[in-house]
Parts: C-alpha cells; sequence; structure tokens
C-alpha cells in the first residue's frame, strides 16, 4: 500500500486515533474475495439505445445509462433483464431536465457516454462504471461491477455498488445523521427510527436521505441511491479505499450527480427532488413550543407573559394533549372548551397555533375517524389481510396508509376543523411510523405504494412523507390557497417539498448543541434546508446558559423553535431568570431584525436551489483543511456564524473565508481566509458580515406584521471588490409569487479605494408599502464624503441615536459615495 502514510496522517486528522484500526485492515480487492452467493456483472455484451438511454447487457443481466441532464446520469441494474416500475417518490414529477446534447462512443475497451460536461465510461472487460469530466479527468469509479444477491428473506435482490475511495476523499451528505459533517470511516443504515434522547453517532435515525456528496482533488460529484427499503452506507469504513451502498430490496438504481463544486452539486440534486416553497413569514419567526401548554388558561398565559415582556414570537404549539383522548382531530373541551375562541384571541395578539397530528388512529367505534378509515379500508393490513395495529398515545390504533393517493386526499379533508378553528400549522410526529413496544410495523404490513404494492420493507422509510405530503395537500386545499405550515420528524429525500423538518428529541447537554450544529448543516447540504433542533433540548434540564447559547444558535437555525418534553421545568425565554431573559430577547429580537434578510435565503433555497445552511467545504472546498471545519457556518451568502458550543467560553477561534468581514456586535472588522480568535462574552457571539454586503432589516415586531414599515433599513458594508447581494419580499401570504407577485432587488455593490457605489435592479410585480430606503453604511468614513443617487447630491439625515445614515427613493438606480 504505497500511501498508507498518507492516509493515516489524513484520516487522523478527520476521525482522532481510532480511526487507525480501519486503515490497518488487509486491503482486501472485493473480487478476490469467492463470490459465494452474490452475481457480479463481468463484462458488457450488447448495447443499444433507447431514447435518452442506453441499455447494456450481460447475459440476461441489463444496465440501463440515463441522460438527465449534462451532469446527471442515472445508472439502473436489472439483474434478471426487467427493470421495476420507473417510479419515485423523492423525484419531482414535473421534472424538466434534458441534455444540450449526448453521444456515445466506442473504443476498444469502452463505451463512452458522454454529455456536454460528463463521461460515463463503462468498461467492456468486467462492467466496471467510472464518471468525470470531459477532459478525460475520471472523479468517481467503480471498485467492483454492480452485484446483487438473491435476497434470503424475500424473492427479490439485495442490490450491491462498490466504488473507489480515493485517499484524499471526503464525504458529506445523509440528512441527519449525529456525526460529524466528514462521513469518511464509517458506516450507515437508514431505516426511519424513532430514537427518543439518541446519541452521537447513533444511527440510524428518523429521516432517509440516501444521497451523498464525495469530494477528491478539490472536485464535487453526488450520488443519489433512490431506493426507499432499508439501505447501507459504508465511506472507507471497512476498506480504506472503498465507498459502498446497497440495499436489502428494490433496484440498484441511483443518479450520478456532477460538480465540480459541491454548491453545483446540491443545486442540481434540488432539480430532482425539489426545493422547500417559501414558508409564511410568521413560520420563520420565533415559535415556543412545550409537551404540553394546557389547559387553555395555560397557553394564554405564556402567551401574555411574551406580550408583556416584550419578547417577540410568532407561533405557539399545542402538543398531544389539546386532543380528546389522543384522537386527532378532535378537542379535549375539558382543557378547551372553545379552541375557536382561542386560537382567535391568540391570532388578535399576533400568535398562529400549531396543532399536532399523529398517524395512529385510536380503535374506537364511535369515532368518525376510525369509522371512515374502517368503511373504506384506508387503514394498513397485514400479509394475511387482518388490520395492523399497535398502541401508541391513544391506546389501540389502526394506521392510514398514506402511501394510497385515495387515503391521502381523505387524510387531508380531516383537517378541515383544524382549520375552521383558526389552526395555522400542523405539526406531525411519530410518522417513522413509531409504534409503543415493537418500534415499527411488521415487515409484512402490506401497502399500496401509489400502484406499486409492496410491504413495509418498501414502504417504511417514506410513510413519514407520505403522511406530511397528504397534510401540506389538504392545507393547501382547505386555506384558501394560503402557503400552509407543516413540519415533520420523519422524511425521505424530497420532503422538503411539503415540510419543514426537526431533529426530533434530543438531549439538553452541550454536547447536543453540538450534535444540532452538525444535523442542521448536514440536512441543510441534504436537500431539507428548513430545518430546526427542539432549541435547549427536549429531555433532560438545561441550565440558563446552555439555554441562551443553544437561542444564539436557534436565531440562525432555519426553523426556530423552543421546545421540551412533559416532565422538564419550564422552558420560556423567561424562565431560567432576568440576566438570561435579557440575552434571549436580545437575540430573539435579532431574528425579527433579520427577517427580511432571512426571508430573502428562503426565497433563494426555493428559486435558486441555494442550500440555507453553508458549511466552510461548501463555501471553499479548494483547501483540504476546510474538508474538516464544522463549527462555523454560512447563514446564506452574507453572514457567517460559529456557535459558541462549550460552557463558560470566553472566546473562540473561528475560521472566516475569504474576503472582507465586519464583526455584527461591534466595530471590528477582519480579514478573511485566516483563523481569528474572537471573544465570546454570553451577550454576543461571533456573526459575521461579509464586506460589499447589503443586508436589510426591520425593525423589532413582537410578530411578522405587527407594523407597517414605512421605510426599508438597508446596512452597507464597504468591501473591496464587485458583490451581489439580494432582498425579496412579497406579501408573506399565499401562493401569488408563483406568478411574479414579488419584489426582487438585486444590489450590485462596488468598492474601490473608498469609492462606494450601489447599483440596483429590481424584479417582479409587487409594490411594497414604503417609499424609502434609509441607508446605513459601515466600513466607510461616511460624512466626510458626498453623495450622488442618480445623478443628484443628497445630503445626510440623522436618526434618534444621531447616527448618519441616507434617505433615498426606493427606485434609485445608481448611488455613489466618493
Ligand atoms: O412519544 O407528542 O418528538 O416533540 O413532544 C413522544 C409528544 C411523542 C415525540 C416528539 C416530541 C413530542 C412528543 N412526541
Amino acid at each position: 500500500m504505497p500511501d498508507l502514510e498518507k492516509k493515516e496522517e489524513f484520516a487522523v486528522d478527520i476521525l482522532g486515533e481510532e480511526s487507525l484500526d480501519n486503515i490497518h485492515h488487509v486491503n482486501n480487492p472485493v473480487l478476490d474475495v469467492p463470490a459465494i452467493e452474490k452475481n457480479y456483472l463481468s463484462q458488457v455484451r450488447s448495447y443499444s439505445k433507447e431514447g435518452n438511454a442506453y441499455v447494456f447487457t450481460d447475459g440476461k443481466a441489463k444496465v440501463e445509462v440515463r441522460i438527465f441532464s449534462d451532469e446527471i446520469i442515472r445508472v439502473r441494474l436489472a439483474p434478471q433483464g426487467t427493470f421495476l416500475d420507473d417510479f419515485s417518490y423523492a423525484v419531482k414529477t414535473d421534472l424538466h431536465l434534458h441534455p444540450t446534447s449526448f453521444s456515445l462512443e466506442e473504443l476498444e475497451d469502452a463505451y463512452l457516454v458522454k454529455t456536454a460536461a460528463t463521461t460515463c465510461r463503462i468498461q467492456k472487460d468486467n462492467f466496471f462504471i467510472s464518471f468525470g469530466d470531459t477532459k478525460g479527468k475520471t472523479i468517481n469509479r467503480d471498485h467492483a461491477p454492480m452485484h446483487w444477491e438473491e435476497s434470503p428473506d424475500f424473492g427479490g435482490y439485495y442490490v450491491y455498488c462498490t466504488k473507489e475511495a480515493q485517499s484524499d476523499e471526503a464525504f458529506f451528505g445523509l440528512g441527519d445523521k449525529s456525526t460529524n459533517l466528514n462521513l469518511r470511516g464509517r458506516r450507515f443504515s437508514n431505516w426511519n427510527s424513532d430514537t427518543y434522547g439518541f446519541g452521537f453517532n447513533q444511527d440510524p435515525l428518523y429521516k432517509t436521505i440516501p444521497f451523498y456528496i464525495g469530494v477528491t482533488d478539490s472536485d464535487a460529484y453526488g450520488i443519489f441511491f433512490d431506493n426507499t427499503f432499508k439501505t447501507f452506507f459504508d465511506f472507507a469504513a471497512e476498506q480504506n479505499n472503498q465507498t459502498s451502498f446497497w440495499s436489502e430490496g428494490g433496484e440498484l438504481q441511483y443518479y450520478y450527480i456532477q460538480g465540480p463544486l459541491m454548491m453545483d452539486v446540491i443545486k442540481r440534486y434540488h432539480e430532482l427532488t425539489g426545493t422547500h416553497y417559501m414558508p409564511p413569514l410568521w413560520a420563520i419567526g420565533y415559535h415556543q413550543c412545550r409537551w404540553s401548554y394546557y389547559p387553555e388558561a395555560n397557553v394564554r398565559e405564556v402567551a401574555e407573559q411574551f406580550r408583556k415582556r416584550s419578547i417577540p414570537c410568532d407561533a405557539i404549539y399545542l402538543d398531544i394533549d389539546y386532543m380528546d383522548g389522543y384522537r386527532c382531530f378532535t378537542w379535549n373541551k375539558r382543557y378547551f372548551p372553545d379552541p375557536k375562541k382561542m386560537i382567535a384571541d391568540l391570532a388578535a395578539d399576533g400568535f398562529k397555533t400549531v396543532v399536532m397530528i399523529d398517524p395512529g388512529i385510536k380503535v374506537d367505534e364511535d369515532y368518525w375517524v376510525f369509522q371512515e378509515g374502517k368503511e373504506n379500508k384506508y387503514f394498513c393490513r397485514r400479509g394475511d389481510d387482518y388490520f395492523m395495529e399497535g398502541y401508541v398515545w391513544p391506546g389501540r390504533c389502526q394506521f392510514p396508509d398514506y402511501t394510497n393517493p385515495k387515503v391521502r386526499e381523505w387524510w387531508g379533508t380531516l383537517y378541515e376543523g383544524l382549520v375552521e378553528d383558526g389552526v395555522a400549522g400542523v405539526w406531525n410526529d411519530m410518522n417513522e411510523p413509531a409504534v409503543f413496544g415493537r418500534g415499527t410495523f411488521p415487515d409484512d404490513v402490506r401497502h399500496h405504494f401509489d400502484g406499486i404494492r409492496g410491504s413495509h420493507r418498501k414502504a417504511h422509510n417514506v410513510y413519514g412523507m407520505q403522511m406530511v405530503r397528504s397534510t401540506y395537500d389538504g392545507l393547501k386545499k382547505l386555506q384558501k390557497n394560503k402557503r400552509p405550515f407543516t413540519i415533520t420528524r420523519a422524511a425521505y429525500a424530497g420532503t422538503q417539498r411539503y415540510s419543514s423538518v426537526w431533529t426530533g428529541d434530543n438531549i439538553a447537554t452541550w454536547e447536543h448543541l453540538r450534535i444540532g450544529l452538525l444535523q442542521l448543516q448536514r440536512l441543510s447540504m441534504s436537500g431539507l434546508s428548513f430545518c430546526g433542533t427542539d432549541i435547549g433540548g427536549f429531555t433532560g434540564e438545561p441550565d440558563g446558559e446552555l439555554y441562551t447559547r443553544w437561542m444564539q444558535f436557534g436565531v440562525f437555525s432555519p426553523f426556530m423553535r423552543v421546545h421540551s418534553a412533559g416532565d422538564t421545568r419550564d422552558r420560556e425565554p423567561w424562565s431560567f431568570g432576568p440576566e438570561w431573559e435579557a440575552i434571549c430577547k436580545k437575540f430573539i429580537e435579532l431574528r425579527y431584525k433579520l427577517l427580511p434578510y432571512i426571508y430573502t435565503i428562503f426565497w433563494r433555497q426555493h428559486k435558486y436551489r441555494e442550500p440555507i445552511l453553508r458549511p466552510i467545504s461548501l463555501l471553499e472546498q479548494h483547501k483540504p483543511k476546510n474538508l474538516l471545519r464544522e463549527e462555523e457556518f454560512g447563514f446564506g451568502d452574507q453572514i457567517l456564524v460559529s456557535p459558541v458550543i462549550n460552557p463558560g467560553q470566553t472566546s473562540k477561534v473561528v475560521y472566516l473565508p475569504e474576503g472582507s468581514w465586519y464583526y455584527y456586535f461591534g466595530e471590528k472588522f477582519f480579514e478573511g481566509g485566516q483563523e481569528h480568535l474572537i471573544d465570546t462574552p454570553l451577550d454576543e457571539m461571533p456573526v459575521f458580515v461579509k464586506g460589499g454586503s447589503v443586508i436589510p432589516e426591520y425593525p423589532v415586531m413582537q410578530y411578522t406584521f405587527e407594523k407597517n414599515i414605512d421605510a426599508l433599513k438597508l446596512n452597507i458594508y464597504y468591501g473591496e471588490g464587485t458583490h451581489d447581494s439580494y432582498v425579496y419580499i412579497d406579501h408573506g401570504e399565499t401562493f401569488a409569487y408563483e406568478q411574479s407577485v414579488y419584489n426582487e432587488k438585486h444590489f450590485i455593490v462596488e468598492c474601490q479605494n473608498n469609492v462606494l457605489s450601489v447599483r440596483q435592479h429590481i424584479e417582479g410585480l409587487y409594490n411594497e408599502r414604503f417609499d424609502t430606503y434609509k441607508l446605513y453604511f459601515f466600513g466607510l468614513p461616511a460624512e466626510s464624503k458626498s453623495v450622488h443617487v442618480d445623478g443628484d447630491t443628497v445630503a445626510w439625515s440623522y436618526d434618534e441615536e444621531g447616527t448618519p445614515y441616507i434617505s433615498v427613493e426606493k427606485e434609485f438606480r445608481k448611488l455613489i459615495i466618493d
């Protein structure tokens, strides 16, 4: 093994000493081990072209190489020559992908399928498949031909793919795994699981996102293994030079996604699986949750305290106890005698009400939901046709088969009463699905699977996704085209089209704050940008410091919600005493100031497929050291954050990417491309704004749309060079943005020799209520400079604190300060 030393160094860097165990494994190429049960493709015997695909054969076996776009190629294996139905819950049904051109070239030893950007090589004598660019560089190649094994459990196949892992290669993605960002040296499985109080490295968790990104020699590519069965991934763990993925059923079917940037790969993964719709503005405010707030007086009291203490809050959650005996779509009338009135009163005070709905339906002949489900045979059945029963909160339950489109339609209509009561959002829990005692459904449960029937082994990982999909579709109809707000615990790839997610039942420890920091970055890289943790930790007791530091991280979490288990002490922002309350208030207020910036990042995510959280590896993948950084992340394009995740920490080393950076809580300025030691007093945290940025800011409000804004504040930061910033605004509620009813401002800031110019382009049909901008400048000796806007000279104004700003008409095209 020639470069063992290099591998060791690399592995120790990333994984610590224990990784050496893995490296000293004998490097046995799979092929040297006699294949007892496994069947391997062995050589290409013929090929044919079928539309946008080529089919290569080896005896009965067929391999389809389908070109989706210049950068996306899908490979499928049919061991007996019959491909399974081409159906996916993950991939959008309205794909608009096509390659600019493609061709097949036959060489003596291989076939080359070429697009304008990607070359896929199929080696004739061993069926190895590799991918690379058009200049002959190979980026990803098989270590063994695709292989399969007759399933010991059923008539299908276990399917395997083994690729080479380069010695410098790092791996990212896979959704909510509670481990380091770089997945190298680890093995994972995907089987959605209710994992209360999960630990670092515990696997599997609640979600299945079989998509990863490899980065080698600063080139990134992605693999999306679209298989809903229990899947497995090994990232150079058993063999330091191999990466494998396999499944206990279904088809070996994966998409290869070309980079070269991680950002490109993620955007293209979104092209396949979609993005999150624009959430309603209130959904990105601060949310207060608890298991559970009840009775009504308690809910009202919490809401009142927020307003009394002037701590902004947009939503309050009702966990399972609002229901009558945990029957979904009912109210416990003893605790909530008049829910409609309560919700209306809360709404008048600026609070939206979000309620929980679980999949388990109580077996109760007098309960309409059970009756309807039973009559129509909407509940899941076992192999012998008996209904699948299990115990959850309501006691004995049956479970809708959300993989049946009729059931989804029906389930969507069940929200009618809650919507009429004024409920604004829905929280879907326990949808892994979770069953007390036995964990989940038995394997023999049958599912409709949109007509491609199958057992629970096939449907398990999409069950939660299909539940929240039906919730989303139902709400969208019932709420008269308002943008729904949904949140789900279980998910499969593509769930971002229907819902936000949270990371489930974490623990109130500093370690879990760190795990959450890793999980949210990873979810964001894996297509699920609208994600959050239970701030403060679900189970266990945080002290004021942990709670407050977590709240600070929460400001920069796409979804910001405090939640806690029923057996814990109070968890409201004031529960830890006045000092902590003051800091929490300051940071929740910061969230509200940044709302127009955050809303814009959501827009960029929706429209341009940019992930919301961006680990340093994604921002600067060409620097090998950056592939190991995990604490700093980009929050959108212009803000960089490094949350404090240790108790008693008074300073921390923060890496700032290339460029110039302004510390958010003071006047300090830092050069990027290097590390800095940053003070971390309790009421501040390392937050930096990139030089050249335009950051929109709202005044602090107690909830979204509390006040009209008469002038939009824009903070402009001097930074050498040319920089793009965007500000997105709409009315925050309906899908009118799909008809261009929005306002997207593009600012181009150019700075040179202390001269700053700002140009603006505006797109869209929405006209905001305000007429002017208030422009504040950072990093420029402002007052000594003269200002010209579209040819006119403009004077400086001063706000109440005496801070200088410039007031300009919002339609301005060009502004120069020299
Ligand atoms: O068996 O509804 O993750 O957020 O508070 C526990 C009660 C069920 C688990 C969720 C948690 C929620 C809790 N639920």
